[in-house]
């Protein structure tokens, strides 16, 4: 693997051979990837992984003796030690396979939230939530009576803690959720005095770490959080695979999300019980190649240097609001470079965000446009959507001079 062994420093450049993506010209360019935020490209470390999972030990897991199995099996739950230790989880029994950090959050709130919250609870999101953290709370809370709260975004687009004593005098606050990285700004959020709050409520703290984990260091422990979520896909592994990590205690007074095969102990005509943890939340056949990728990403990453990627990126959005700053017309959102993770979102004068996308896409710069699925935040704004560009362990300063020449040509189209 191509790294320097300075820890404290990365090499993108020479980690850009590691990804065969950028091997190739779009539009007869170079491909400046800046959407990593929405998915991130995969190492052929990871690639190789699961095409060798898949040639030399791929069976269906837990239910068959034979060999083939045995590899399978091993080579998930090794996967699930490797999301255990990344997140510093006490337990490899609290770490859930899931499809996608959607699914983690919707398994807490229907799981917990559909059976702990009614008419006089609380649950407290911030302005600042992806809808996958925002619409399951909604949904659940008034569905079952409870109140849905939201915390707004002050003018420095950190979340406004101002109003939390009257939340708390007027309310039975049961569920705290918010994300520790924001996907449209990349705001870094202080969570402690959020996590205090909920302790004194007696609430459950629910982190989005979607965007936190593939960035910077993500410890459940010293978040003192209840429960977390993550996708594989935004952190080098391949899609359609994520977990769920949740106290052990909490998770084992749940009742299960997903009912079917493997997450049972047993079932008879009168009555079905509870598989032991994780398996009661892992029904069906899980995603074991994908599961084992994740793992090989994990690896990939650790190898990289967690701290090396989060000093990377910030030199990265330092750059790029510089560079960016010098457009005329652009608007930025979002805080200073310090507080937040390789993310930049903005607009060009009034040209709207697809437009400039599109443009941007001729230049062989990938970048996102849209209301980012936070759509609460872009009313906040004032605006329908953002361009977005997101950066990763494989960002280079060259792929921001492309996307800055880029929006100078987009601003030309439009004069
Ligand atoms: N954000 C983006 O372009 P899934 O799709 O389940 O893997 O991740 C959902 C999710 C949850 N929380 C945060 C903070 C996220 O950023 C995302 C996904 C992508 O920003 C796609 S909308």
């Amino acid at each position: 693997m191509a790294v320097t062994t300075d820890r404290r420093k990365l090499d993108a450049h020479a980690l850009r051979a590691d990804f065969p993506i950028f091997e190739q010209l779009i539009h007869g360019k170079p491909l400046a990837y800046l959407d990593s935020a929405n998915s991130s490209q995969k190492p052929r470390q990871v690639l190789d992984a699961m095409t060798a999972f898949y040639e030399t030990s791929y069976a269906n897991v837990h239910r068959a003796v034979h060999v083939l199995g045995e590899r399978a099996t091993a080579g998930l739950e090794g996967a699930r030690e490797k999301v255990r230790a990344f997140v510093n989880a006490p337990e490899e029994r609290e770490i859930v396979f899931v499809r996608n950090a959607t699914e983690a959050l919707n398994l807490v709130a229907y799981a917990w939230g559909g059976s702990n919250l009614g008419p006089g609870d609380a649950v407290v999101v911030t302005e600042l939530e992806h809808h996958s953290n925002f619409v399951p709370w909604q949904y659940i809370a008034r569905r079952n009576g409870a109140e849905f709260l939201m915390l707004p975004l002050d003018d420095a687009y950190e979340v406004d803690l101002s109003g939390l004593d009257e939340i708390a005098r007027d309310h039975t606050v049961k569920v705290v959720a918010t994300n520790l990285v924001s996907n449209s700004l990349g705001t870094i959020a202080d969570l402690a005095p959020l996590t205090r709050w909920a302790r004194e409520q007696g609430a459950i703290f629910v982190c989005d770490a979607a965007q936190a984990a593939p960035h910077m260091r993500v410890d459940v422990q010293a978040l003192d959080c209840d429960f977390l979520a993550i996708s594989g896909h935004k952190m080098c592994g391949p899609s359609g695979i994520g977990a769920l990590w949740g106290r052990g205690s909490i998770l084992e007074a749940m009742e299960p999300f997903l009912l079917g095969g493997h997450m049972i102990n047993s079932v008879r005509y009168e009555k079905t019980t509870w598989g032991e943890l994780p398996h009661k939340f892992e029904a069906g056949t899980s995603p074991i190649a994908e599961a084992y990728g994740m793992g090989a990403a994990i690896d990939y990453l650790e190898a990289a240097g967690i701290d090396a990627i989060e000093a990377h990126e910030h030199e990265l959005v330092a750059y790029a609001l510089g560079r960016l700053g010098e457009i005329p017309g652009i608007t930025l959102y979002g805080p200073p470079p310090e507080r937040r993770a390789g993310v930049v979102s903005f607009n060009l004068a009034d040209i709207h965000p697809h437009d400039v996308a599109q443009i941007l896409d001729r230049s062989g710069v990938a970048i996102r446009a849209g209301h980012h699925c936070c759509q609460p935040l872009m009313h906040k704004l004032g605006v329908a959507a953002t361009n977005r560009a997101s950066f990763y362990l494989y960002t280079v300063p060259e792929e921001i001079d492309q996307l800055v020449d880029g929006l100078h040509t987009v601003r030309k189209v439009f004069a």
